[in-house]
Protein backbone atom coordinates (compact mmCIF):
# COMPACT_ATOMS: atom_id res chain seq x y z
CA UNK A 1 0.00 0.00 0.00
CA UNK A 2 2.48 2.63 0.91
CA UNK A 3 3.96 1.85 -2.54
CA UNK A 4 1.63 3.29 -4.47
CA UNK A 5 0.35 6.14 -1.69
CA UNK A 6 3.43 7.64 -0.69
CA UNK A 7 1.86 9.03 2.60
CA UNK A 8 0.68 5.68 3.76
CA UNK A 9 2.35 4.47 6.61
CA UNK A 10 4.15 0.76 6.61
CA UNK A 11 2.68 -1.87 8.37
CA UNK A 12 5.22 -3.13 11.49
CA UNK A 13 2.46 -5.83 13.22
CA UNK A 14 -0.13 -8.05 11.88
CA UNK A 15 -2.64 -5.60 13.87
CA UNK A 16 -1.61 -2.74 11.67
CA UNK A 17 -2.34 -5.09 8.56
CA UNK A 18 -5.92 -5.56 9.79
CA UNK A 19 -6.76 -1.77 10.41
CA UNK A 20 -5.56 -1.04 6.84
CA UNK A 21 -7.64 -4.16 5.74
CA UNK A 22 -10.53 -2.60 7.48
CA UNK A 23 -10.41 0.97 6.14
CA UNK A 24 -9.72 -0.27 2.99
CA UNK A 25 -12.45 -2.40 2.68
CA UNK A 26 -14.85 0.23 4.36
CA UNK A 27 -13.48 2.54 1.52
CA UNK A 28 -14.21 0.05 -1.24
CA UNK A 29 -18.07 -0.17 0.21
CA UNK A 30 -18.50 3.54 0.32
CA UNK A 31 -17.38 3.79 -2.80
CA UNK A 32 -20.14 1.01 -3.94
CA UNK A 33 -22.32 2.64 -2.10
CA UNK A 34 -22.29 6.33 -3.44
CA UNK A 35 -20.55 5.72 -6.60
CA UNK A 36 -24.07 4.48 -8.26
CA UNK A 37 -25.77 8.19 -6.67
CA UNK A 38 -23.19 10.49 -8.18
CA UNK A 39 -23.33 8.27 -11.61
CA UNK A 40 -26.60 8.69 -11.83
CA UNK A 41 -27.06 12.52 -11.50
CA UNK A 42 -24.41 12.79 -14.00
CA UNK A 43 -26.29 10.53 -16.69
CA UNK A 44 -30.14 11.94 -15.89
CA UNK A 45 -28.59 15.60 -16.15
CA UNK A 46 -27.42 14.73 -20.03
CA UNK A 47 -30.39 12.68 -20.44
CA UNK A 48 -33.09 15.70 -18.94
CA UNK A 49 -30.85 18.09 -20.07
CA UNK A 50 -33.53 21.65 -21.21
CA UNK A 51 -34.72 20.88 -24.61
CA UNK A 52 -33.79 17.52 -25.22
CA UNK A 53 -36.66 15.52 -26.52
CA UNK A 54 -36.89 12.69 -23.16
CA UNK A 55 -39.99 11.43 -22.15
CA UNK A 56 -40.98 13.72 -18.87
CA UNK A 57 -43.96 12.29 -17.92
CA UNK A 58 -44.32 10.48 -14.32
CA UNK A 59 -46.11 7.23 -13.77
CA UNK A 60 -46.79 5.89 -10.69
CA UNK A 61 -44.13 3.28 -9.50
CA UNK A 62 -44.99 1.97 -5.92
CA UNK A 63 -42.10 -0.72 -5.69
CA UNK A 64 -41.99 -2.12 -1.88
CA UNK A 65 -38.83 -4.38 -2.56
CA UNK A 66 -36.98 -2.02 -4.07
CA UNK A 67 -37.57 0.33 -1.39
CA UNK A 68 -36.93 -1.94 1.23
CA UNK A 69 -33.67 -3.34 -0.08
CA UNK A 70 -31.81 0.00 -0.57
CA UNK A 71 -32.14 0.76 3.35
CA UNK A 72 -31.90 -2.68 4.30
CA UNK A 73 -28.69 -3.71 2.09
CA UNK A 74 -26.24 -1.33 3.08
CA UNK A 75 -27.49 -1.48 6.77
CA UNK A 76 -26.66 -5.40 6.65
CA UNK A 77 -23.31 -4.15 4.94
CA UNK A 78 -22.21 -1.41 7.08
CA UNK A 79 -23.55 -3.77 10.23
CA UNK A 80 -20.46 -6.00 9.05
CA UNK A 81 -18.21 -3.47 9.50
CA UNK A 82 -19.55 -2.77 13.22
CA UNK A 83 -18.80 -5.68 14.34
CA UNK A 84 -15.44 -6.46 12.44
CA UNK A 85 -14.00 -3.00 14.08
CA UNK A 86 -15.40 -3.57 17.73
CA UNK A 87 -13.58 -6.64 17.44
CA UNK A 88 -10.17 -4.45 16.53
CA UNK A 89 -11.54 -2.13 19.61
CA UNK A 90 -12.20 -4.82 21.97
CA UNK A 91 -8.97 -6.61 21.24
CA UNK A 92 -6.47 -3.77 21.10
CA UNK A 93 -7.86 -2.74 24.83
CA UNK A 94 -7.26 -6.57 26.25
CA UNK A 95 -3.30 -6.62 26.59
CA UNK A 96 -2.22 -10.05 27.16
CA UNK A 97 -1.42 -11.15 30.65
CA UNK A 98 2.54 -11.78 29.48
CA UNK A 99 3.00 -8.70 27.96
CA UNK A 100 6.75 -6.86 28.85
CA UNK A 101 5.59 -4.17 30.23
CA UNK A 102 7.29 -0.55 29.88
CA UNK A 103 6.37 2.72 31.82
CA UNK A 104 5.62 5.87 30.08
CA UNK A 105 5.50 9.44 31.00
CA UNK A 106 4.02 12.27 28.81
CA UNK A 107 5.54 15.83 29.66
CA UNK A 108 5.44 19.02 27.71
CA UNK A 109 6.97 18.18 25.54
CA UNK A 110 8.53 15.31 25.74
CA UNK A 111 8.13 11.10 26.06
CA UNK A 112 9.58 8.95 29.11
CA UNK A 113 10.01 5.49 28.96
CA UNK A 114 10.66 3.43 31.49
CA UNK A 115 12.06 -0.30 31.37
CA UNK A 116 11.95 -2.75 34.15
CA UNK A 117 15.44 -2.79 34.46
CA UNK A 118 16.00 0.22 35.19
CA UNK A 119 17.01 1.10 31.13
CA UNK A 120 15.32 4.87 30.87
CA UNK A 121 14.71 6.73 27.26
CA UNK A 122 13.58 9.65 26.09
CA UNK A 123 12.06 10.48 22.87
CA UNK A 124 12.69 7.07 21.67
CA UNK A 125 11.87 3.92 22.70
CA UNK A 126 13.10 0.12 21.84
CA UNK A 127 11.07 -2.94 21.77
CA UNK A 128 11.81 -6.47 20.44
CA UNK A 129 9.89 -8.07 17.79
CA UNK A 130 7.63 -11.15 18.26
CA UNK A 131 7.31 -9.78 21.83
CA UNK A 132 3.72 -8.69 23.11
CA UNK A 133 4.70 -5.28 25.03
CA UNK A 134 2.12 -3.22 27.15
CA UNK A 135 2.93 0.31 27.42
CA UNK A 136 1.21 1.37 31.00
CA UNK A 137 1.14 5.76 30.73
CA UNK A 138 0.75 8.28 32.95
CA UNK A 139 0.71 11.99 31.87
CA UNK A 140 2.53 14.89 34.66
CA UNK A 141 0.28 17.90 33.08
CA UNK A 142 -2.03 18.18 29.91
CA UNK A 143 -3.89 15.47 27.98
CA UNK A 144 -1.05 13.86 25.67
CA UNK A 145 -1.80 11.16 23.18
CA UNK A 146 0.80 8.55 21.66
CA UNK A 147 0.81 7.66 18.45
CA UNK A 148 2.59 4.75 16.74
CA UNK A 149 1.51 5.02 12.55
CA UNK A 150 3.34 2.30 11.72
CA UNK A 151 1.56 0.02 14.91
CA UNK A 152 -1.76 1.85 13.68
CA UNK A 153 -2.35 2.50 17.39
CA UNK A 154 -2.92 5.80 19.40
CA UNK A 155 -4.10 6.21 22.83
CA UNK A 156 -4.43 9.70 25.21
CA UNK A 157 -2.53 9.57 28.22
CA UNK A 158 -3.72 11.35 31.05
CA UNK A 159 -2.82 13.32 34.00
CA UNK A 160 -4.08 11.33 37.04
CA UNK A 161 -4.86 7.98 35.41
CA UNK A 162 -2.74 5.17 33.99
CA UNK A 163 -3.96 4.12 30.68
CA UNK A 164 -2.18 1.06 28.31
CA UNK A 165 -1.69 0.33 24.79
CA UNK A 166 -0.28 -2.70 24.12
CA UNK A 167 0.97 -4.23 20.06
CA UNK A 168 3.24 -6.52 18.95
CA UNK A 169 5.50 -5.37 16.12
CA UNK A 170 7.23 -7.95 13.69
CA UNK A 171 8.93 -5.58 11.53
CA UNK A 172 12.79 -4.22 12.47
CA UNK A 173 12.84 -0.57 11.86
CA UNK A 174 13.45 2.30 13.34
CA UNK A 175 9.72 4.41 12.62
CA UNK A 176 8.20 7.82 13.59
CA UNK A 177 6.21 8.38 17.36
CA UNK A 178 4.21 11.39 17.60
CA UNK A 179 1.94 13.20 19.85
CA UNK A 180 -1.45 13.14 18.70
CA UNK A 181 -3.50 15.86 21.31
CA UNK A 182 -2.85 19.40 20.89
CA UNK A 183 -0.78 20.04 24.48
CA UNK A 184 0.71 23.45 24.14
CA UNK A 185 3.00 25.39 22.28
CA UNK A 186 5.56 22.79 21.03
CA UNK A 187 2.84 20.13 20.76
CA UNK A 188 3.76 19.45 17.08
CA UNK A 189 7.58 18.76 17.97
CA UNK A 190 6.29 16.64 20.53
CA UNK A 191 7.68 13.05 19.31
CA UNK A 192 10.50 11.06 18.95
CA UNK A 193 10.54 7.35 17.49
CA UNK A 194 10.41 3.98 17.98
CA UNK A 195 13.31 1.41 17.13
CA UNK A 196 11.86 -2.44 16.66
CA UNK A 197 14.91 -4.69 17.23
CA UNK A 198 15.18 -8.57 16.86
CA UNK A 199 15.31 -9.96 20.24
CA UNK A 200 18.99 -9.90 20.36
CA UNK A 201 19.65 -6.93 19.08
CA UNK A 202 17.64 -5.46 21.84
CA UNK A 203 18.89 -8.05 24.68
CA UNK A 204 22.31 -5.76 23.68
CA UNK A 205 20.48 -2.70 23.66
CA UNK A 206 19.37 -3.40 27.12
CA UNK A 207 22.48 -5.08 28.41
CA UNK A 208 24.37 -1.59 26.96
CA UNK A 209 21.97 0.81 28.34
CA UNK A 210 21.54 -1.05 32.19
CA UNK A 211 21.86 1.34 34.93
CA UNK A 212 23.56 0.62 38.16
CA UNK A 213 19.89 -0.03 39.28
CA UNK A 214 16.45 -1.71 38.39
CA UNK A 215 13.53 0.10 38.41
CA UNK A 216 12.44 -1.30 41.54
CA UNK A 217 15.31 -0.81 43.11
CA UNK A 218 14.77 2.67 42.35
CA UNK A 219 11.93 2.46 43.97
CA UNK A 220 13.17 0.51 47.16
CA UNK A 221 15.51 3.74 47.38
CA UNK A 222 12.91 6.08 47.40
CA UNK A 223 11.07 4.33 49.25
CA UNK A 224 13.54 5.08 52.28
CA UNK A 225 14.55 8.68 51.16
CA UNK A 226 10.71 9.58 51.19
CA UNK A 227 10.39 7.89 54.73
CA UNK A 228 7.43 5.52 53.74
CA UNK A 229 9.91 2.68 55.55
CA UNK A 230 9.45 4.80 58.83
CA UNK A 231 6.05 3.50 58.73
CA UNK A 232 5.69 0.72 56.42
CA UNK A 233 8.55 -1.73 56.88
CA UNK A 234 7.97 -4.54 59.47
CA UNK A 235 8.28 -3.60 63.56
CA UNK A 236 8.04 -0.21 62.85
CA UNK A 237 6.35 2.14 65.54
CA UNK A 238 3.80 3.53 63.58
CA UNK A 239 0.77 1.15 62.94
CA UNK A 240 0.63 1.11 59.03
CA UNK A 241 -0.32 -1.59 56.81
CA UNK A 242 2.60 -4.18 55.14
CA UNK A 243 2.71 -3.95 51.64
CA UNK A 244 4.22 -6.82 51.08
CA UNK A 245 2.39 -9.11 48.63
CA UNK A 246 -0.59 -6.54 48.47
CA UNK A 247 -0.17 -5.95 44.67
CA UNK A 248 -2.42 -7.25 42.31
CA UNK A 249 -4.48 -8.29 45.50
CA UNK A 250 -7.71 -7.54 46.91
CA UNK A 251 -7.23 -4.65 49.64
CA UNK A 252 -10.07 -4.36 52.33
CA UNK A 253 -10.99 -0.37 53.13
CA UNK A 254 -12.34 1.05 55.80
CA UNK A 255 -15.71 1.64 53.91
CA UNK A 256 -16.64 -2.18 53.68
CA UNK A 257 -15.52 -2.50 50.02
CA UNK A 258 -12.37 -3.51 48.43
CA UNK A 259 -10.45 -2.46 45.84
CA UNK A 260 -8.12 -4.32 43.49
CA UNK A 261 -4.27 -3.21 44.38
CA UNK A 262 -3.42 -2.41 41.15
CA UNK A 263 -0.89 0.52 40.10
CA UNK A 264 -3.45 3.08 39.63
CA UNK A 265 -4.58 2.16 43.82
CA UNK A 266 -0.94 2.40 45.14
CA UNK A 267 -0.57 6.12 43.15
CA UNK A 268 -3.87 7.26 44.38
CA UNK A 269 -2.63 5.62 48.05
CA UNK A 270 0.36 7.66 48.00
CA UNK A 271 -1.18 11.27 46.54
CA UNK A 272 -4.35 10.99 48.12
CA UNK A 273 -3.74 8.67 50.96
CA UNK A 274 -7.22 9.63 52.94
CA UNK A 275 -9.63 8.82 49.73
CA UNK A 276 -8.83 4.80 50.34
CA UNK A 277 -8.03 3.92 53.73
CA UNK A 278 -7.07 0.57 54.48
CA UNK A 279 -9.05 -1.62 56.67
CA UNK A 280 -8.14 -1.08 60.32
CA UNK A 281 -5.46 1.32 60.30
CA UNK A 282 -6.19 4.98 60.99
CA UNK A 283 -6.13 7.63 57.93
CA UNK A 284 -2.37 8.81 59.47
CA UNK A 285 -0.37 8.68 56.16
CA UNK A 286 0.51 12.37 54.61
CA UNK A 287 -0.04 12.74 51.19
CA UNK A 288 3.11 13.18 49.08
CA UNK A 289 1.30 15.01 45.92
CA UNK A 290 4.10 17.48 45.71
CA UNK A 291 6.71 15.52 46.57
CA UNK A 292 6.66 12.72 44.25
CA UNK A 293 6.72 13.01 40.11
CA UNK A 294 5.19 10.47 38.43
CA UNK A 295 8.86 8.72 37.50
CA UNK A 296 9.26 8.49 41.55
CA UNK A 297 5.65 6.64 41.57
CA UNK A 298 6.39 4.42 38.71
CA UNK A 299 9.37 3.13 40.57
CA UNK A 300 7.74 2.86 44.20
CA UNK A 301 5.15 0.82 42.27
CA UNK A 302 7.63 -1.14 40.96
CA UNK A 303 9.20 -1.65 44.59
CA UNK A 304 5.90 -2.54 46.20
CA UNK A 305 5.20 -5.16 43.34
CA UNK A 306 8.35 -6.59 43.55
CA UNK A 307 7.99 -7.27 47.63
CA UNK A 308 7.41 -11.08 48.09
CA UNK A 309 4.01 -12.51 49.11
CA UNK A 310 2.88 -11.76 52.42
CA UNK A 311 -0.53 -13.35 53.68
CA UNK A 312 0.56 -11.46 57.16
CA UNK A 313 -2.93 -9.04 56.42
CA UNK A 314 -4.40 -8.10 59.51
CA UNK A 315 -7.73 -6.92 58.16
CA UNK A 316 -10.09 -9.97 56.97
CA UNK A 317 -10.48 -9.13 52.67
CA UNK A 318 -14.89 -8.68 52.42
CA UNK A 319 -15.84 -10.74 49.43
CA UNK A 320 -17.49 -7.89 47.67
CA UNK A 321 -14.64 -6.95 45.43
CA UNK A 322 -15.28 -3.67 43.31
CA UNK A 323 -13.79 -4.82 39.84
CA UNK A 324 -10.41 -2.90 39.07
CA UNK A 325 -10.67 0.98 38.45
CA UNK A 326 -13.62 1.90 39.64
CA UNK A 327 -13.90 3.93 42.98
CA UNK A 328 -16.30 2.58 45.46
C1 LIG B 1 3.28 8.44 58.79
C2 LIG B 1 3.36 7.07 58.39
C3 LIG B 1 3.31 6.74 56.90
C4 LIG B 1 4.18 7.17 55.94
C5 LIG B 1 5.37 8.09 56.06
C6 LIG B 1 3.73 6.53 54.70
N1 LIG B 1 2.63 5.76 54.93
FE1 LIG B 1 1.62 4.67 53.57
N2 LIG B 1 0.20 4.26 54.93
C7 LIG B 1 0.26 4.58 56.28
C8 LIG B 1 -0.95 4.11 56.95
C9 LIG B 1 -1.28 4.26 58.42
C10 LIG B 1 -1.74 3.48 55.94
C11 LIG B 1 -3.11 2.83 56.11
C12 LIG B 1 -4.20 3.86 56.15
C13 LIG B 1 -4.45 4.42 54.77
O1 LIG B 1 -4.76 3.66 53.88
O2 LIG B 1 -4.33 5.64 54.63
C14 LIG B 1 -0.99 3.60 54.70
C15 LIG B 1 -1.40 3.09 53.47
C16 LIG B 1 -0.60 2.97 52.35
C17 LIG B 1 -0.94 2.23 51.18
C18 LIG B 1 -2.21 1.45 50.96
C19 LIG B 1 -1.93 0.09 51.55
C20 LIG B 1 -3.10 -0.81 51.71
O3 LIG B 1 -2.91 -1.88 52.32
O4 LIG B 1 -4.19 -0.49 51.26
C21 LIG B 1 0.12 2.33 50.32
C22 LIG B 1 0.26 1.70 48.94
C23 LIG B 1 1.10 3.16 50.97
N3 LIG B 1 0.64 3.54 52.19
C24 LIG B 1 2.33 3.49 50.41
C25 LIG B 1 3.19 4.42 50.99
C26 LIG B 1 4.36 4.95 50.33
C27 LIG B 1 4.85 4.52 48.96
C28 LIG B 1 4.90 5.87 51.16
C29 LIG B 1 6.10 6.75 50.89
C30 LIG B 1 6.03 7.59 49.70
C31 LIG B 1 4.11 5.89 52.37
N4 LIG B 1 3.07 5.01 52.23
C32 LIG B 1 4.37 6.67 53.47
C33 LIG B 1 1.28 5.24 56.92
C34 LIG B 1 2.33 5.87 56.27
CU1 LIG C 1 1.66 16.15 23.79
Amino acid sequence: MSGFLPFWPEQASAYAASVDRLVLAFSALIIVLSAPVFLLIIAFAIKYRRGKPADRSHPMNRNVWVETSWAVIPFLLILIFYVWSTQLYFGLHRPPADALEIEVVAKQWMWKFQHAGGQGEINELHVPTGTNIKLNMISQDVIHSLYLPVLRIKQDVLPGRYTTLWFNADKPGTYRMTCAEFCGTDHSVMGGSIVVQEPDGFSLWLETSATDSTLAAQGAALFRRFGCSGCHEPHSSVRAPSLAGIYGQPVALNNGTAVIADAQYIRDSILLPNAQVAAGYAPIMPTFANVATESDLIALTAYIQSLATDNSRSAPIPTNIAPEGTAP
